[in-house]
């Protein structure tokens, strides 16, 4: 009788054993079925999510500025990019933000195409409490606290880089005293970058009363619009010692017209050209003897703009305005070497 009832027993503990055995392995299975839901949930919240408004896809610099952007702000690295393209108008802009708004984005990134008219959709996300960084172009607010930082280029400086360039290159040259007849194709007018490099060159003219800056006409960043504007002045004007273009792809623009009319451009040419951004196809111009010089306008922003998101989810604080490094590139340099070594 004992060893029956111990054998009831033992195969009792034996049942309990099997079913607390395998509730346990149900249990262990529905923690895990709400760990992988916890952790389901938490990778699609745990996604930073960014509204980026880019102004466009103009030039050779804006591309590289979206791939950089997009590199930086990819699902692996945690982040979802929503990126609208505004093809340089305004409104597109301001249309893009107030749907980033909409969505309840955690951040919101502007290159504003401009400088002006920015205030009351800034203040829309400041209400909606998503924090605003500008790259690039500046915004010009009445409120500063509109924006969290701001990572872009001193443009104000690539003007002044690229005349001194400019007299360094006249003096080697002995055309010191010369009378330098120049024309200049501007970028979008009222874009930061337009507003400093026309500053930086006219605040320089002042050092040398011997160029004569004939006549400025804004050629929006583009190659055709450049065409254009070039063919324009070599009607209007016999005699052209240099053309300013603010930027790479207008100067590819104003090269063209310029063989189109039968002269050439460059180092050994009837025509000196500046031009910024240092792309890499500006490289290839400048290889090809047609471009003197590019004052480089970095574009690789994603990394910057990434760094300053991180340190505001970890409550740091980051700094309001961040330059990013630049410099200039000319024929006396190894040019192929350089271009190879380059990111854009
Ligand atoms: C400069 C940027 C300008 C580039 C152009 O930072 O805003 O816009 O110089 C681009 O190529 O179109
Ligand atoms: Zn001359």
């Amino acid at each position: 009788m004992k060893g029956q009832v111990w054998g009831y027993f033992c195969s009792m503990v034996l049942v309990l054993l099997m079913i607390t055995g395998c509730l346990a392995t149900d249990r262990e299975k529905d923690s895990i079925q709400n760990d992988e839901e916890t952790v389901q949930e938490q990778t699609t919240t745990d996604f930073i999510t960014v509204g980026f408004s880019q102004v466009g896809a103009e030039s050779d610099w804006r591309t590289a500025n979206s791939e950089s952007m997009k590199e930086a702000f990819s699902e692996e690295n945690g982040y979802e990019l929503i990126f609208d393209d505004a093809q340089q108008k305004q409104e597109n802009q301001i249309r893009a933000i107030r749907n980033f708004i909409e969505q309840e984005v955690d951040y919101i990134v502007l290159a504003p195409v401009t400088e002006t008219g920015w205030d009351s959709v800034l203040q829309e996300a400041k209400e909606a409490e998503i924090p605003v960084i500008i790259v690039d172009r500046m915004v010009n607010v009445s409120d500063e606290s509109l924006y969290t930082a701001w990572v872009g280029s001193d443009f104000l400086k690539e003007g002044y880089v690229a005349a001194d360039w400019l007299a360094d290159y006249l003096d080697r040259k002995g055309r010191t005293d010369e009378t330098i007849y120049m024309v200049t194709i501007q970028g979008t007018m009222g874009s930061s970058a337009q507003i400093g490099r026309t500053n930086g060159i006219t605040e320089r003219m002042k050092d040398h009363p011997n160029w004569i800056m004939m006549e400025r006409i804004a050629g929006d960043y583009t190659e055709a619009k450049a065409r254009e504007v070039m063919e324009y002045f070599l009607e209007q004007y016999s005699e052209i010692d240099v053309v300013i273009c603010e930027n790479d792809n207008e100067a590819f623009g104003a090269i063209d017209a310029i063989k189109a009319a039968g002269k050439t451009s460059g180092p050994n040419g009837d025509i000196i050209v500046i031009s910024f951004d240092a792309v890499s196809a500006a490289f290839d111009a400048m290889i090809a003897g047609d471009l003197n010089l590019s004052v480089e306008c970095n574009p690789l922003h994603g990394p910057r703009v990434a760094e300053i998101i991180q340190k505001l989810e970890s409550n740091e604080v980051v700094e309001k305005t961040q330059y990013v490094m630049e410099d200039y590139f000319d024929t006396t340099m190894n040019l192929i070497d350089i271009k190879n070594n380059r990111l854009y």
